[in-house]
């Protein structure tokens, strides 16, 4: 249904249309959810916003292109307030042809002459067209409209020029006799006399409009018995959001601190419901193709690591910020990130936290990273695990074309588990590093590693995890990269924090308390609860940081 037919319909029920005008989309919005009938695009409201004069300022265009914006933010009709159509009967045809093609259910003109001044400015000559003049601006309208139900309204400003009650009338009936679907009767006095006396010498059938703004206890009550079927506040809304701008502008200036100003202003949530940002992310996770842009990064940095073994290297740096050849591992690890298109990178940091420093990074600390672990450190970054995220222990250095496959992965959670076992240690796939005791997956697909290949079998699924798998159930080593879809993130935040709740203090799968859990701990977890925990397969192509030795090989193999 055209908003035409709709403005119709509402013309052809009993009650009164009540209206409420607007300056720009939200305005409009705002006038809708107030729940009045329809929208009234002000001239004067539009032309105020713009900081001019409501004296025919603004051309037809500028109008048009807010009240276009004004018809788009609503699901009601909206009435245009087009002035005198901003010249003849000519400049009016097209007017009505640009005002119907914006979608607007009606448009309303006045016969002042151009340029017109506001009805209620003082001191300002006011001449009015020629009845003849303006009816035939009606009848071009009437002419030039294409779907049978848009609305002409016709209004005459004789009682605002001072011409009296008879002339008025006349010019009431000649515009309703030249095709005026409403007669629209101004009035700037204060008492509702005029109009009503308008209204009850009014002997033609087409319905009235009136405008109670000086007249302004005048209720709809009131001028619908009176036989209006049309009631506009005209400004209501601008006078109301200028009053509240102004003072809390002030207030603002004065206290120096937004603080001052938070009970006279709507919080950001009330502005993103208002124009739709819920849709917006709807759209995006249907419509997005779901790459890297959309992905946060979690680099989770906090802990010492094995002191032993990196010491002296970590004596004055955590060892995130260790040098590999002129870069240190986090500048690696935020450039792989980038070259994945992964932009939004957080860090977790903790020991020597003030060391640790990037630009277009978001940092978190977890101030208690001696007493917790990995899972702690994780949830310091709570704010940003929203959408899909990656998360990388900060001690890894990997091949590119690893975490471009992983953001391929559609699963809610996938975990890259190596099945090559590390170069001079076991060679059956476990990961029996000297001190790092690494977290083990038995997945639910055995490889055979002699072949060191990766058929392309789609993802495996972990079947269980931790530290403490032995040689004969795990057959692959979480690596410490791990991709969570926005459902899988939400998982991961609602298992963690349910898990928090019964576990606090005590023990966690192989964590002595929940405080020191594990990434692997909350893994476990999951798998326990039948969620499904996919696997990335890869053989190789990674390396970590627990030992001097690892320092060594990683500085021996990575060229530059
Ligand atoms: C407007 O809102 O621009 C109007 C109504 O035309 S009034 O300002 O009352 O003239
Ligand atoms: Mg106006």
């Amino acid at each position: 249904m055209t908003k035409a037919s709709m403005l119709r319909k509402l013309l052809a029920e009993s009650s009164p249309i009540v209206l409420a005008g607007a300056h720009n989309g939200i305005s409009a919005r705002l006038v809708e959810e107030a729940g009045f009938n329809a929208v009234w695009a002000s001239g004067f409201e539009i032309s105020g916003s713009h900081a001019v004069p409501d004296a025919n300022i603004l051309t037809m265009a500028e109008n048009l292109a807010v009240t276009k914006n004004i018809n788009d933010s609503v699901g009601i009709p909206v009435i245009a307030d087009c002035d005198n159509g901003y010249g003849n009967a000519i400049n009016v045809m097209r007017m009505v042809e640009e005002y119907e093609k914006a979608g607007v259910a009606a448009v309303c003109i006045e016969d002042n002459v151009f340029p017109k001044r506001c009805s209620f400015y003082g001191d300002v000559k006011r001449e009015l067209e020629s009845v003849e003049e303006f009816a035939g601006k009606i009848r071009a309208a009437k002419q030039a409209q294409r779907d049978p139900d848009f609305v002409v309204v016709a209004r005459t400003e004789a009682l605002i020029a001072g011409w009296g009650m008879e002339e008025a009338l006349k010019r009431g009936r000649a515009y309703a006799t030249a095709g005026a679907d409403l007669i629209l009767i101004h009035s700037k006095s204060s008492s509702p006399e005029e109009v009503l006396a308008f209204a009850k010498a009014w002997d033609m059938s087409t319905p009235l409009v009136c405008v109670p703004t000086t007249y302004n206890t005048t209720g709809v009550d009131e001028l619908s018995a009176a036989n209006f079927k049309v009631v506009i506040f005209a400004n209501h809304g601008f006078r109301a959001a200028v009053k509240n701008m102004s003072e809390t502008l002030k207030e603002l200036r004065n206290a120096g601190r937004a603080a001052a100003v938070e009970d006279r202003i709507v919080p950001l949530k009330e502005i993103y419901r208002l124009i739709g940002v819920d849709d917006l992310q709807a759209n995006e996770a249907e419509y997005l193709p779901t790459d890297a842009r959309n992905v946060t990064a979690v680099i989770v940095a906090a802990g010492k690591g094995f002191e032993n073994e990196l010491m002296p290297l970590i004596a004055d740096r955590p060892k995130a910020m260790l040098e590999v050849k002129g870069k240190t591992i986090l500048e690696r690890q935020v450039e792989s990130l980038h070259a994945s298109a992964v932009r939004k990178v957080a860090v977790v940091r903790g020991y020597m936290k003030e060391k640790m420093v990037l630009p277009e990074v978001r940092f978190y600390d977890n101030d208690r990273h001696a007493e917790t672990n990995v899972l702690a450190s994780l949830l310091c970054a709570e704010e940003s695990l929203k959408g899909r995220v990656v998360v990388l222990y900060g001690d890894i250095l990997f091949d590119e074309s690893i975490l471009e496959k992983l953001l391929k992965s559609e699963a809610d959670v996938t975990l890259v588990v190596d099945h090559a076992g590390r170069d001079g240690e076991a060679s059956n796939g476990n990961g029996n590093h000297p001190v790092s005791h690494p977290e083990m997956v038995k997945t639910a697909r055995r490889l055979n590693n002699s072949a060191r290949f990766i058929p392309d079998a789609g993802l495996n699924a972990a079947l269980k995890i931790g530290r403490g798998l032995n040689n004969d159930e795990a057959n692959a080593e979480f690596i410490g990269m791990a991709l969570f879809s926005e459902k899988g993130t939400e998982i991961l935040k609602s298992v963690y924090h349910d898990a928090q709740q019964k576990y606090a203090g005590k023990p966690f799968h192989e964590a002595k308390t929940f405080e020191q859990a594990s990434l692997s701990d909350l893994l476990q977890e999951m798998i326990k609860r039948d969620i499904e925990v996919a696997c990335l397969d890869i053989y190789k192509g990674w390396m970590e940081v627990d030992t001097f030795d690892d320092y060594r090989k990683m500085w021996a193999e990575i060229e530059k």
